[in-house]
């Protein structure tokens, strides 16, 4: 009944609003000022893009042509001298403070629109604003008759309020192929989200070519594909073929760099080590202080740790050992090459959920204890994070890991990603080291968003409602150490690119306001109005979404 009521007041506004394309502004994230004016501004059907001859605006033009010659049918050229246009690219002549790197004006007039910045990524920003300012259906994949091409006259000044804006994908518990990688991107970049999190490494699968270390993709990138419910722990048979997974080759890798570029999304790699390890430790058992690791073999969803114990063991190790040589041999090749394929600055190293029983166990880890006088697992753990932390610095890149870090005394630049919570980061602020917050309490994209009937049931529930709640600077900490956020699509349970953007959608859209949006103009009523309209664009773009998020507002 309560849908129906929805189904009726929206037949309702479709109504009254049909000879006015978006009478009512609906943009998400929410802009820092909105003023709206009468009328409206009627695209040409062929469309001048005024902009100057620099190589870098490519990508904020070739946004336009898609969108005006996929979904309108219209023409778009571009002309570098400064005649009539029907949109004016401008890059600020001198810096404007209050745009920063990525902010913009937006002003659509009676007689075009312009969009002033200090970088192409604001002019990006800029355009995708405009873009929602279009009738839905300029997400459509091919021509839509019958509408009219307008935007409201308006006025939008807009910045972001954190520099770290991302979203975490794992392609390690299921693999997604480069193309989806790339569809993922593209939603991202329609949200102005600016951060690609790949989560690369983990025990069901190895998912990045590494040149010196040929194992990794050739027995790591596989594994077995089994069925059936998530969580049971099953002994590996003896010759069970590893038939299911695979990865970028550095090529691939040279590619999503690029297409994240072109859409002002970087990509940030994460090899999670020393636990969550076990497709590296099939591929090389000599990073093992376990003999006989290697042989087990992880279906996606496959229990690892025991969550039942105290200190969670490991049914199987898992880990690097960080007592052999070897492992920061291998760490030094596989962090060199990474380095060399991603420009963004930080590499994230994992160090999360490290089960420490095989190392309690093993005489080499023992024997380390005792030279370097490491009281606990802890402290094992800590000093194997250290020279982890070397390495990366020693290739010219930053250390991040997640807040497990902190743990046994954190390394003198490591950068937190706090995910149980935001107690670690708040922890790792106050001494003064940088932080992401991504808590699973708000930012945790694997979780159901509705009830139990209506979604496959996996760890716990996160509804939309509570996802608008995510506050990235917790009270009494200071705002300087905070980068931002982001959410984290784990896929244990993640089967395919629709799933992946079922679990994503809406959810990544209160991620999107909380990072971007200035804290006083969220208001989740008006949110959950905006969210009916993009699901709508969503619908004439191909994505998946979770319409069962109303189940949590009605
Ligand atoms: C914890 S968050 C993990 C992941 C799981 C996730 C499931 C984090 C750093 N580690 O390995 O996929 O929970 O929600």
């Amino acid at each position: 009944k309560k849908l129906h009521l929805l189904a009726c007041a929206l037949m309702f506004s479709a109504a009254t609003f049909a000879q006015q394309p978006n009478k009512s502004i609906a943009i998400i994230p929410e802009p820092v000022m909105i003023t709206q004016h009468a009328g409206y501004y009627t695209f040409p059907n062929m469309i001048v893009v005024q902009a100057a001859a620099k190589p870098e605006l490519t990508p904020v033009v070739d946004l336009l042509k898609k969108k005006f010659s996929t979904a309108a049918g219209k023409m778009v050229a571009v002309k570098h001298d400064n005649a009539e246009g029907a949109i004016h690219l401008v890059l600020a002549k001198n810096n404007d403070a209050q745009l920063g790197k990525e902010g913009y004006y937006l002003s659509v007039k009676a007689k075009g629109v312009t969009i002033t910045a200090n970088t192409p990524a604001g002019l990006y920003y800029g355009v995708q604003t405009l873009l929602q300012l279009l009738p839905n259906q300029i997400e459509g994949k091919e021509v839509a008759a019958g509408v009219s091409w307008s935007a409201p006259i308006v006025d939008i000044t807009d910045y972001p309020r954190f520099a770290w804006r991302g979203l975490m994908f794992d392609v390690s518990r299921h693999f997604f192929t480069k193309k989806e990688v790339m569809s993922y991107i593209d939603n991202m970049a329609r949200y102005k989200f600016n951060l690609l999190h790949l989560h690369l490494a983990d025990d069901e699968g190895w998912r990045i070519e590494i040149k010196s270390l040929p194992r990794l993709t050739t027995v790591g990138a596989f594994n077995v594909k089994r069925e059936g419910s998530f969580g049971d722990f099953i002994p590996p048979k003896p010759d069970e073929p590893r038939n299911y997974g695979g990865f970028y080759t550095q090529d691939d890798i040279r590619e999503l760099v690029k297409y994240g570029q072109d859409r002002f999304v970087d990509i940030m790699p994460e090899i999670d080590v020393p636990g969550h390890s076990l497709a590296a430790v099939a591929s090389y058992p000599q990073l093992s202080a376990t003999p006989g690791a290697d042989k087990y073999l992880v279906r996606s969803g496959e229990k690892i740790m025991d969550w039942s114990k105290p200190g969670h063991p490991a049914l199987v190790d898992n880990t690097l050992n960080p007592a052999g040589e070897y492992t920061y041999e291998f760490l030094d090749k596989v962090i060199g090459e990474v380095a060399q394929l991603f420009p963004f600055p930080y590499i994230h190293m994992g160090g999360d959920e490290c089960a420490k029983n095989f190392w309690e166990k093993s005489d080499a880890v023992k024997a380390l204890m005792a030279k370097e006088n490491l009281k606990t697992q802890e402290e094992v753990q800590s000093y194997f994070e250290k020279r982890v932390e070397k390495i990366v610095e020693s290739k010219g890149k930053k250390f991040m890991g997640w807040d497990e870090i902190l743990e046994g005394g954190i390394g003198p630049n490591a950068a937190v990603m706090s995910w149980r919570g935001v107690s670690g980061g708040i922890q790792a602020a106050k001494l003064g080291h940088e932080v992401v917050m991504s808590p699973t309490t708000f930012a945790y994209l694997d979780y159901m968003q509705s009830d139990k009937v209506m979604e496959p049931l996996v760890y716990a529930t996160l509804r939309l409602t509570k996802s608008y709640e995510f506050e990235p600077v917790p009270e009494g900490v200071d705002p300087k150490f905070i980068k931002g956020g982001q959410a984290n699509l784990w896929t244990e349970q993640v089967y395919n690119i629709r799933q992946a953007e079922y679990m994503t959608w809406p959810r990544g859209l209160a991620i999107a306001e909380s990072v971007w949006s200035p804290k006083a103009k969220k208001n989740f009523n008006t949110f959950f109005t905006k969210v009916e309209k993009q699901f709508d664009r969503l619908n004439y773009a191909e994505v998946k979404y979770a319409p069962s998020v109303y189940d949590a507002i009605f």
